[in-house]
């Protein structure tokens, strides 16, 4: 028997038919491929506008605290006076300047009326010299909770300023940089007092230094840079 080497019509068609579903299947696939490429494409700019917005917050953050940082610059306090007057049964008095310099609050203390020699010389909690002997201004302005101690130590009250000598005269001049003074923010020095003893301050004696009487006091305010 021949069998023809031509395809039967039936088997042409069925070819053309397979082909055809090929090419369907193939074009589907193609399709799904660009929608997943297009849909990666709008996902990648979402993602790249939602990264754009959160940097333009950040920016905005940035410039605000930038804004708020120049407003503290301006409302900080660059200087500070405090005018001490004679406790009942004292002639000493003076005026003490703080004034800040960089990290540092430079002090500098005039005083007259002072027996010669060496006198304790403290910032107190309180800025109130309504007491004859000045015991209303407290203990030494201590903020941190630390021991008694000179200026150069590391634990040492915030308000322990050392001594002050005075000569012949009566009369004191001291220059000192202190990095523990503030006269800002928590722990400032406004409106505390300040207190110039009749004995020199021992450096360890607590908490007081044992620098006896209070011979003058004064209040820490604000003072015309
Ligand atoms: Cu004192
Ligand atoms: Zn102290």
């Amino acid at each position: 028997m021949w069998i023809g080497v031509k395809p039967a019509p039936h088997t042409e068609k069925k070819g053309f038919l397979n082909m055809r579903i090929k090419l369907s299947a193939f074009a589907t696939v193609l399709f799904l491929f660009a929608g997943l490429v297009l849909a990666g494409q709008v996902a990648g700019q979402k993602n790249d506008s939602k990264k754009a917005d959160k940097k333009e917050a950040k920016a905005a953050v940035k410039k605000e605290a930038k804004k708020a940082d120049k407003q503290d610059a301006k409302m900080a306090t660059s200087k500070a006076v405090a005018v001490l007057h004679p406790t009942e049964g004292n002639t000493v008095s003076g005026t003490i300047t703080f004034t800040r310099e960089g990290n540092a609050v430079k002090v500098v203390a005039d005083l007259t009326g002072l027996k010669p020699g060496t006198h304790g010389f403290h910032i107190h909690e309180f800025g109130d010299c309504s007491a004859r002997d000045g015991a209303s201004a407290g203990g030494h302005f201590n903020p941190a909770s630390m021991p008694h101690g000179a200026p150069a130590d590391k634990q040492r009250h915030a308000g322990d300023l050392g001594n002050i000598e005075a000569g012949q005269d009566g009369k004191a001049h001291l220059e000192i940089a202190d990095s523990v003074l503030k006269l800002d923010g928590a722990g400032s020095i406004l409106g505390r007092g300040v207190i110039v003893h009749a004995a020199p301050d021992d450096l360890k004696t607590q908490p007081t230094g044992n620098a006896g009487g209070r011979q003058a006091c004064g209040v820490i305010g604000i003072a015309k840079p």
